[in-house]
């Protein structure tokens, strides 16, 4: 199945139906110049995108007025808790399904897709399960896979499941969870494996939060992602979260992470969407707030393999935000008295095409300062370009003038940024270029030059060895590489480089930043352990993995400072 392909189909008849609603969507907004009473999951039809929304059972139950909206405005649902452990398998081998089956029928009621979420997560898990050896707790989970799965496997409603949700932890390391800590990392592919089996059809998802942007946490999900499918494990679909917050900042380069997975061949979605606030609410906070929401939509608009959006409930009447941050909430796109908010306007307008076109670049940034030299960094500040486009400042890159092809040297969404893996002894021409969301680039800052410092040689250099912590048979942990100066003079700042077997993926790694290329691994140290007198040692580690069988590890360990 392509991975553009938005949504499933899952019978000649509900593909019939889709057609025909596509159809009369498409109608309704060429035929209504002015839109603005269409309602969202129309306009996403139109784009071949769904808009969805969690559902609660309670409201659902009891609420006319969420049920009605509910009905209304979106063509997907995702069960909020009615389809997690703890309320589909609450004792072992004893199921209970009312609270799925009330919303999986409201959803074929409404033509309505259902994503189910979650089978294999640490959280709402009965402790029965927590407390099992590691041969009852995997067939555990594939029994339970195998039921929840099994039970929807033919209602053409329910199209999609989040497999595993959250596995890795704020760091981008794999969760040490109950699932973690007692069958290691193959309880992953092994859920998946079981998903498949269980409904051939459904497209099977790994969902995670704060991997919206690029940054160490989604790339080290990426990694995850390329590794399983290259061992034929079955991921089809990649969620992000996005519980975002306007306190915090828009995720950097969202469009371009999702584009990235989507290059893997994967579908891509955004699966509980909401924005909070510091409370109380206020016109100025809902206006940013609607940004966000629009930025989201066109992000997934974007991305041809990006099947649509989910939002994490629609009334702040019910949102999990205030209970779990204090003092925050307001989240999502109606008001607590049902009353669309400006987050409406924005999504609506985002899928009706509202989007405003722009063609203008930012203005020219500051010429950059360099400080911090050493011999392989550099930090650079400037001052703040503006965007008057309409699409938003979106960060700034950095270029090396080089004549003819100006290469990347770094990028970043503030004002400030460290160069990383600069040649020792180096002399560096550099300037700065502001983008806008829409990818514009303005005119390039003046430059700056400076000479990174002389490495090795005059008293320097290190080495590096690294240790096999633990292993199983698709990966292993390397725990501690040492890295010692062996010089007569303090190193400021160190590069190591080893060999990644072929076939070997990073799934994780703590205490420097690697990167790979091919199969050369480069490790170079943060700014807490860059600085080691003579005779002093740093350590990182790094997890990875390998195809089932294979007993290689890395080699070659080499240093540079
Ligand atoms: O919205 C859900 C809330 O009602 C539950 O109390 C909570 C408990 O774990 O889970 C919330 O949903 C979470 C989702 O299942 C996974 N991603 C984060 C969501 C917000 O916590």
């Amino acid at each position: 199945m392509p991975p553009s392909s938005p949504q499933r189909s899952r019978s000649r008849r509900s593909l019939a139906l889709a057609a025909l609603f596509g159809l009369l969507a498409t109608l309704l907004l060429y035929a209504t110049p002015a839109d603005a009473s269409a309602a969202l999951r129309q306009h996403a039809a139109a784009r071949g995108r769904f808009i969805g929304t969690a559902l609660a059972t309670g409201p659902l139950a009891s609420e006319t007025a969420y049920r009605d909206l509910a009905a209304a405005e979106f063509n997907q649902v995702t069960p909020e808790n009615a389809l997690k452990w703890d309320a589909t398998e609450p004792s072992q081998g004893q199921f209970s399904f009312g609270g799925a089956d009330a919303i999986v029928s409201f959803a074929a009621q409404n033509d309505q897709q259902v994503h189910g979420h979650t089978l294999v997560w640490h959280n709402q898990t009965p402790g029965w399960v927590q407390s099992l050896g590691a041969t009852a707790m995997r067939s555990a989970m594939q029994n339970h896979i195998s039921q929840v799965v099994g039970r929807y496997a033919s209602n053409p409603a329910v199209v999609s499941w989040d497999v595993v949700n959250e596995v890795f932890d704020d760091n981008g390391n794999l969760r040490a969870s109950f699932w973690y800590n007692t069958l290691g990392q193959s309880y992953i592919a092994d859920a998946f494996r079981a998903a498949r089996a269980a409904d051939p059809d459904a497209r099977l998802c790994i969902n995670d939060y704060n991997t919206e942007g690029i940054n160490a946490k989604s790339t080290a999900l990426y990694n995850l992602v390329s590794s399983l499918r290259q061992q034929g494990v079955p991921v089809d679909c990649v969620g992000f979260q996005s519980h975002l917050a306007i306190q915090y900042g828009f995720p950097g380069q969202m469009q371009q992470n999702l584009q990235r997975f989507a290059d893997l061949g994967v579908q891509v979605r955004i699966t509980e969407l909401d924005v909070r606030m510091v409370m109380p609410r206020d016109a100025t906070k809902d206006a940013t707030q609607a940004t966000y929401y629009r930025d989201v939509v066109n992000a997934c608009l974007a991305v041809t393999a990006c099947a649509g959006i989910t939002i994490w409930g629609f009334t702040d009447k019910y949102s999990w935000v205030p209970d779990t941050f204090s003092g925050q909430g307001a989240a999502l796109i109606y008001d607590q008295s049902y009353q669309r908010k400006p987050a409406y306007t924005a999504v609506h307008d985002a899928l009706a095409g509202g989007t405003v076109t722009d063609t203008t670049p930012p203005t020219t940034p500051g010429t950059p300062a360099a400080s911090g030299v050493t011999v392989s960094t550099a930090t650079l500040t400037w001052t703040a370009s503006t965007d008057s486009g309409g699409s938003g400042l979106a960060g700034y890159i950095v270029y090396r003038e080089q004549g003819a092809t100006d290469p990347e040297l770094g990028r970043g969404t503030g004002t400030s940024l460290t160069l990383t893996g600069l040649s020792a002894a180096t002399q560096y021409q550099v300037y700065v270029r502001a983008r806008d969301g829409a990818g514009n680039l303005s005119p390039a800052s003046a430059t700056v030059t400076f000479t990174t410092a002389t490495g090795g040689g005059s008293g320097g250099g290190c080495s590096a060895a690294g240790t096999v912590q633990s292993q199983w048979s698709t990966g292993y942990v390397v725990q501690p590489v040492t890295v010692t100066n062996t010089g007569t003079a303090t190193i400021n700042g160190w590069t190591v480089t080893f060999t990644l077997p072929a076939g070997h993926a990073l799934t994780g790694s703590w205490n420097a930043t690697l990167t790979v290329a091919g199969q050369t691994v480069t490790a170079r140290s943060l700014a807490y352990n860059a600085t080691l007198a003579p005779g002093a040692t740093a350590t990182f580690g790094f997890q990875a993995s390998r195809p089932s069988g294979d007993t290689a590890t890395p080699s070659g360990y080499t240093c540079a400072s």
